[in-house]
């Protein structure tokens, strides 16, 4: 290659017109020439990928791509797009005072800070809010295997102190530079003086220490039982023994060049790396380099610790190789997202996502169905101590958190595995399924994040639990319950060598088979049962079977090798007609007389008049409520209202009920939104098409202790719209794949107004739900819009230009529009609206669920005593939930009606107006609990003078109205005083209510003569 004006030129004329045209300043091998390994390079064609720089006033990258893909040999073009570096700059140093005062010594090991590492053995006492076994388990796996330096781990990543006193003597060296002569590549390799590995972003042997590298470094590695600083997972033991790391230095904070990462990984491979280490990787959606790609799967094919012998190509010497391949195990990503996040979502990887001390997904951690297993990561949210305690630059230690430091523990177990198991012949996709198959369950605690953070998270003892691999004992017995459409098969799980079972099958047919059927041919279920122990009683419903058909029934078990234990005898059982519901009543009524003290209860029998076992279980929903006694205007109830504007007064009545004595009426209506306000008015601009919009909404348990009890939405939007139908979703998945709660579309539909639900919805706390409204076409820009009142809220709005079929992030959607510029600001405004609690909770039927046998009946009985209700009307569903196919939900409706509780006002009991002059006048506010549940209201409402309303001295003047006092509610009331002669004056204000009851207060103030003008 020579140059020629400033442009590199190649002699091959269409490449060297590219050339010309995006001003390329130079074109190297991606891949170095290594006199050594070329012909293995050759082999896997990373000799064919190059790397052109060129002028970036020339051509953009995606310019420059495209025109490189036209020239005639050029197979793939691609642009390099800096890589990221997964949780940098975050760590939290400990000083070494510290370190001493948190010394323990009941330790495995004597690093004096090993009692601080949670992610290692985590009993719960270390961290507020800790769960115990929230960690890789490591103390047990100590017993088994600590490392053995003939093990070698890769770390990619920064470089990390090769010389810190922790890691040093677990650092790789390679012998031949060692030992041989500066600036002379003593090994052929094609790079000089490689003593610890090579430095790939500034092109040297300068291995440099940066943060990230030294941290992770150290969770793989750091010198075990040295009497200073941490452990690492395979740093050996009694200062000795740990696997060895090789820095493959792939970020450098003096640089700012982007290093050449496939490099490194064939390096790796090359040198005798078994397992690569690799905390870092694109957070774009989707996006790869197939370059990077192509190193792995050289990493993956030639990895395992293979040296090269000779200079003849095939000359290979894989006597003392760790593994048949090597192991990438990459870092998911600190996006907190779910989605294809290269390299972590490339399939020959082992990709590693994060949990906290908690037992819980890291809020950060990249999610995926392509994850493979979690390991503790750290959520230092909660404080440094809740982080990954490790090795740091300069000889110091601290906190990082992140899935780059799940990612080393995972490594660390990989090399402790292959320390005690490894041989040529040991495969690399046995390492895998062996270090995916170690895990405990992480979903019992976290269904939410159901299948996204791998098999479950890692433990280190399980995965150097290798077994026999002997098949587990059959399942010996079994029985079966048939039901109408599925059979309860129940077994023990069986003995095997590591005392669990993997997985059962479960085959079963309408015909009958034995072992010696091709099973194959039958239907069947696979059961995971890897978090079982041998020897536990087990259960499974197999499900979605025929009404009264015979079914034919075996079960193998099955290691995690895949060996299968021998099958279990065939059983066969009937699935009947089911059970059929038949209640003796369809509206139940509770009268509750507070004044007297008396119980109110009512019966519901529910009969099974059909074959099979009905089972039941009930809840119950609000529909409405009415109270007919109180006179409030939410939201300030109580307040005073000026009797010129008493008929509207009259007539705006509306009624919110408490259920329990902690409630009082000003906590209601509760009202969630994201948005500021309406602002915009959003749609497609085609109006021939529909729009819909979602909003999630989560009711967070510090602002909704009680929960948030739905009662109402409520939309801002333009003027006028066509009524839309409003959805509420379950909202523990996405909207895609959300459980429907109800669906209804309002008779009556104007934005900035409640659309009330038919039935309430109870949320309990840290639940979440989302609100779905689909507007017909024909309308233009129908969906109202606002500014986020929240950080990261905006995540939380969706829209649908097909009617729910797929949906968008907002934001997405109008990244390309008018609203560009602040489209990352902009939510739905939609408000999630609670006028009462869930006083639904007041019905306790007993028993609430149960089974009832086929003939027989079960009597449940409802009551409540309505002591903590305003008197009132209610109505409920109760609804009865069956396993009946055809009836899953029989609704019962529940009137209730409360009276005789007692209004409790209370005020001070003396109101002071203080000293005036004769002809001055005052008034004051005079603050009025009500703490009873019976409303203190006038014949007609609220309270009127002369009749409710009576002063018993003429200097005083109350308020001719007032709204009256609701139960639960404070109110104020105003007086004046007036004082008409001189002298102290007092007087006394009574309110009487429409039942004859009275409250009063004393009012007083002193009256003196103003002075003459002479
Ligand atoms: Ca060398
Ligand atoms: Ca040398
Ligand atoms: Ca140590």
């Amino acid at each position: 290659m020579t140059m020629s004006n400033g442009v590199v030129t190649t002699g091959i004329t269409p490449l060297d017109r590219a050339n010309r045209q995006v001003k390329a300043v130079s074109i190297k091998r991606l891949i170095p020439y290594s006199p050594k390994f070329e012909e293995r390079h050759k082999a896997a064609g990373l000799d064919l990928w190059y790397e052109v720089t060129f002028d970036s006033e020339a051509a953009t990258p995606a310019s420059a791509r495209s025109l490189y893909k036209t020239v005639p040999g050029v197979q793939i073009a691609e642009e390099v797009r800096p890589m990221k570096l997964i949780g940098e700059g975050k760590a939290r140093v400990v000083s070494q005072a510290e370190l001493a005062a948190k010394a323990s010594a009941d330790m495995p090991m004597n690093d004096p800070m090993l009692s601080q590492q949670w992610h290692y053995n985590n009993d719960g006492t270390l961290l507020q809010g800790a769960v115990a076994g929230a960690d890789v388990n490591l103390f047990e796996a100590w017993k088994e295997e600590t490392g053995k330096p003939d093990v070698i781990v890769a770390i990619i990543d920064g470089g990390f102190q090769t010389d810190h006193p922790d890691l040093q003597k677990n650092a790789w060296t390679n012998e031949a530079e060692l030992n041989g002569e500066p600036g002379v590549d003593d090994d052929g390799n094609g790079y000089t003086d490689d003593v610890y590995g090579w430095n790939f972003v500034i092109n040297s042997s300068d291995v440099y220490q940066h943060e990230h590298g030294t941290h992770v470094a150290g969770t793989v590695a750091a010198v075990n039982g040295n009497g200073i600083g941490v452990s690492g997972v395979a740093g050996g033991q009694n200062g000795e023994g740990g696997v060895k790391m090789m820095a493959c230095q792939v970020f450098d904070s003096r640089s700012n060049a982007n290093a050449d990462f496939a490099a490194a990984l064939v390096y790796a491979a090359d040198m005798g790396a078994s397992i690569a280490q690799c905390s870092w990787g694109w957070d774009t959606d989707g996006y790869y380099e197939q370059a990077v790609l192509d190193a792995i799967d050289y990493f993956t094919q030639y990895g395992g610790g293979g040296v090269k012998v000779s200079s003849d190509p095939d000359e290979w010497d894989y006597t003392n190789a760790k593994m048949s391949g090597g192991l990438c195990i990459f870092a998911n990503g600190n996006t907190g997202l779910e989605g294809q996040y290269y390299p972590g979502c490339y399939e020959p990887v082992l990709a590693v996502g994060a949990m906290s001390p908690m037992l819980t997904p890291a809020t950060y951690s990249t999610r995926g169905t392509w994850c493979d297993v979690t390991a503790p990561g750290g959520e230092m949210d909660y404080g440094d101590p809740y982080g990954v305690l490790s090795t740091l630059p300069n000889g110091t230690y601290g906190y990082m958190e992140g899935t780059s430091m799940a990612c080393p523990h995972v490594s660390g177990i990989a090399a402790l595995v292959l320390s005690k198991y490894g041989n040529p012949d040991f495969s690399n996709s046995t390492l895998k399924s062996q270090l995916t198959s170690s895990v405990n369950d992480f979903y019992t605690r976290n269904p939410d994040v159901e299948g996204l953070f791998g098999s479950g998270y890692i433990d280190a003892w399980k995965a150097l639990q290798m077994g026999t691999g002997e098949a587990p004992e059959p399942v010996s017995d079994f029985t079966l319950t048939p039901s109408q459409d599925n059979i309860l098969i129940e077994w023990t799980i069986p003995q095997a060598d590591e005392g669990s079972v993997d997985h059962h099958v479960i085959y079963y047919s309408t015909s009958e088979f034995t072992a010696s059927t091709d099973l194959s041919t039958l239907r069947s279920v696979t059961v995971d049962t890897k978090f079982q122990t041998s020897g536990d009683a087990f259960s499974y419903e197999l499900g979605g079977l025929e009404p009264t058909t015979t079914y034919y029934v075996a079960i193998v078990a099955v290691n995690r090798y895949g060996t299968r234990a021998a099958m279990s005898p065939v059983k066969s059982a009937t699935t009947n007609e089911g059970p059929e519901i038949s209640l003796d009543k369809t509206e139940l009524s509770l009268n509750v007389d507070a004044a007297n003290g008396s119980v109110a209860t009512d019966q519901l029998t529910i009969n099974n008049i059909g074959k099979g076992i009905l089972e039941y279980s009930l809840s119950a929903n609000t529909v409405s409520e009415q109270i007919s006694t109180s006179a409030l205007t939410a939201p300030s109830p109580g307040r005073i209202v000026p009797a010129s504007k008493s008929v509207q007064a009259y007539s705006a009545v509306t009624n919110y009920p408490v259920v329990t004595a902690d409630y009082v009426q000003e906590d209601f209506p509760k009202e969630m939104t994201y948005s500021n306000g309406i602002y915009h008015y959003i749609g497609d601009s085609d109006t021939s098409k529909p729009n819909a919009l979602a909003q999630y909404f989560y009711v967070d348990p510090t602002t909704y202790p009680d929960g948030f009890n739905l009662t109402a939405i409520n939309f801002g939007g333009p003027g006028e719209s066509f009524t839309p139908t409003i959805e509420i979703y379950n909202g523990s998945q996405s909207i895609s794949t959300a459980n429907l709660l109800t669906s209804f579309t309002p008779e009556w539909f104007t934005y900035g107004y409640d659309q009330d639900l038919e039935e309430q919805i109870f949320f309990e706390p840290g639940s979440s739900f989302w609100v779905v409204a689909k507007f017909p076409a024909g309308q233009t820009n129908p969906l109202g819009a606002g500014y986020a009142n929240a950080e990261n809220v905006n995540q939380y709005s969706f829209y649908s230009g097909d009617n729910g079929q797929t949906w968008t992030q907002l934001k997405q959607v109008l990244s390309e529009g008018n609203l560009a510029a602040n489209a990352d600001s902009i939510v739905w405004d939609v408000y999630a609206v609670s006028k009462n609690p869930n006083w639904s909770s007041v019905l306790s039927p007993e028993p609430v669920s149960g089974t009832v046998r086929p003939g027989g009946q079960q009597v449940v009985t409802m009551q409540n005593d309505g002591q903590t209700m305003p008197n009132g009307s209610y109505t409920f569903n109760l609804d009865v939930n069956t396993n009946q196919t055809d009836k899953p939900v029989q609704k019962v409706t529940v009137r209730m009606e409360v009276t005789g509780n007692k209004p409790e006002l209370v005020t001070a009991k003396v109101v002071d107006f203080g000293e005036l002059l004769i002809g001055q006048e005052k008034t004051l506010s005079v603050e009025v609990v009500n703490n009873g549940y019976g409303a203190f209201n006038g014949e007609w409402g609220g309270l009127q003078a002369p009749d409710n309303i009576t002063c018993s001295s003429t200097e005083f003047e109350p308020a001719d109205y007032c709204e009256g006092f609701a139960p639960r509610s404070t109110g104020t009331f105003e007086v004046t005083f007036k004082p008409a002669t001189a002298g102290s004056k007092s007087g006394t204000v009574t309110f009487k209510d429409k039942n004859g009851q009275t409250y009063s207060f004393v009012v007083r103030g002193v009256a003196t003569i103003p002075p003459r003008l002479r």
